[in-house]
């Protein structure tokens, strides 16, 4: 089997010290970008994590100055190329991606960003010897997919065009490592809850946009119907996702693109019962979104997340009650306003 970070092929013992030197975020100024380059920035203290951005989300501030930046469009293929080389990457974490909602009103868009720029990256990583994560999302399963407990390996016939993506991003990227010994590996991620970048055209936004808005002392629009349930899961529990994942001993991995991650599964009300528990006064009144809310009721409402547990020992660190607490003690800091 090929070995990532290394131009040869070598035992586990070597290849655990090879792993992650220099790293490309691309996308690195989006949601989960803008935490993931600073955390492995923090933890890669031998090498180089290179924020890929695109003109006009430039990185500022900390994102900027604690490393090196490069513009890194994903249909830019000459452009990947040159930063790999230029840096020596051995591993591009693949964050370009138009979110479900935006995706449905963009299909061409979401189709050249998510398929042409992952084949682009992908036959950068064969020539390159780079291992590759690109997230899938539970965005990959649809109405025909069993709902409660959905296995990691079942039907997956979405009927969005982020999900037609993301279905046709696990199979090019288990191809890839089939055929051509590519190391790639991914995990399926929930709504992801976050209070440095705000997502963008997702269905699960409502749950980080009801923080902020209780925090601020406003009545929430929610734009998903009661009785909703969704995957959820909080920023650092994801970011140790995808981290570990590219850190797992390979020899463990039966599946690699890409694997269901679960840390807690709610709905509207339940999410509102959670805040007021810390903010009693906080109100929310339903103003349902359609596009959002059929895409929602063809998503499961919870991942079995066992094949991630067992192949390299995903553990979750949040529930719905310490993400709650810690999302507000963050934001009301943030927003000066006392807890
Ligand atoms: C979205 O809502 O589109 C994303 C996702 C679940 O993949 N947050």
């Amino acid at each position: 089997m090929y070995i990532r970070g290394t131009k040869s092929r070598l035992t586990y013992k070597k290849y655990i010290s090879s792993i992650m030197k220099n790293v490309l975020v691309i996308g690195s100024t989006g949601q989960i970008g803008s935490e993931l380059t600073m955390t492995l920035r923090k933890q890669i203290t031998n090498g180089n994590v290179v924020a890929g951005y695109i003109p006009g989300a430039e990185p500022k501030g900390e994102l900027l100055e604690s490393g090196p930046a490069a513009i890194a469009n994903v249909c830019d293929a000459k452009q990947l190329a040159e930063i790999v080389d230029k840096y020596e990457i051995d591993t591009i974490y693949n964050l370009a991606a138009l979110l479900s909602a935006v995706a449905e009103s963009k299909p061409l868009l979401a189709w050249d960003i998510q398929m042409n720029g992952l084949i682009n990256i992908l036959e950068i990583a064969r020539e390159k010897k780079c291992a590759v994560f690109t997230p899938s999302s539970i965005g990959s399963f649809g109405p025909n997919t069993p709902r409660d407990n959905t296995p990691q390996d079942t039907i997956q016939r979405p009927k969005t065009m982020y999900g037609v993506t993301k279905v046709a991003t696990e199979l090019l990227s288990d191809y890839y490592f089939t055929k051509y010994g590519v190391d790639t590996r991914a995990v399926r991620f929930p709504g992801l809850i976050s209070n440095v970048t705000l997502p963008g055209g997702g269905t699960t936004d409502y749950a980080v946009e009801i923080y902020y808005a209780a925090v601020k002392g406003e009545d929430f629009a929610c734009p998903i119907q009661a009785g909703t349930f969704m995957d959820m899961m909080y920023m650092p529990d994801a970011l140790k996702a995808a981290i570990d994942i590219m850190n797992a001993d390979p020899s463990r991995l039966i599946h690699r693109n890409a694997f269901n991650v679960a840390s807690m599964s709610f709905d509207p009300e339940i999410i509102k019962a959670a805040i007021q528990k810390y903010i009693p006064d906080f109100k929310m009144h339903y103003e349902f979104d359609p596009v959002r809310q059929a895409i929602a009721d063809s998503w499961p409402n919870k991942m079995d997340d066992s094949c991630a547990r067992n192949e390299w020992d995903w553990k979750p660190s949040y529930d719905l009650d310490s993400m709650t607490v810690d999302m507000i003690e963050t934001l009301c800091k943030r927003f000066g306003k006392a807890e």
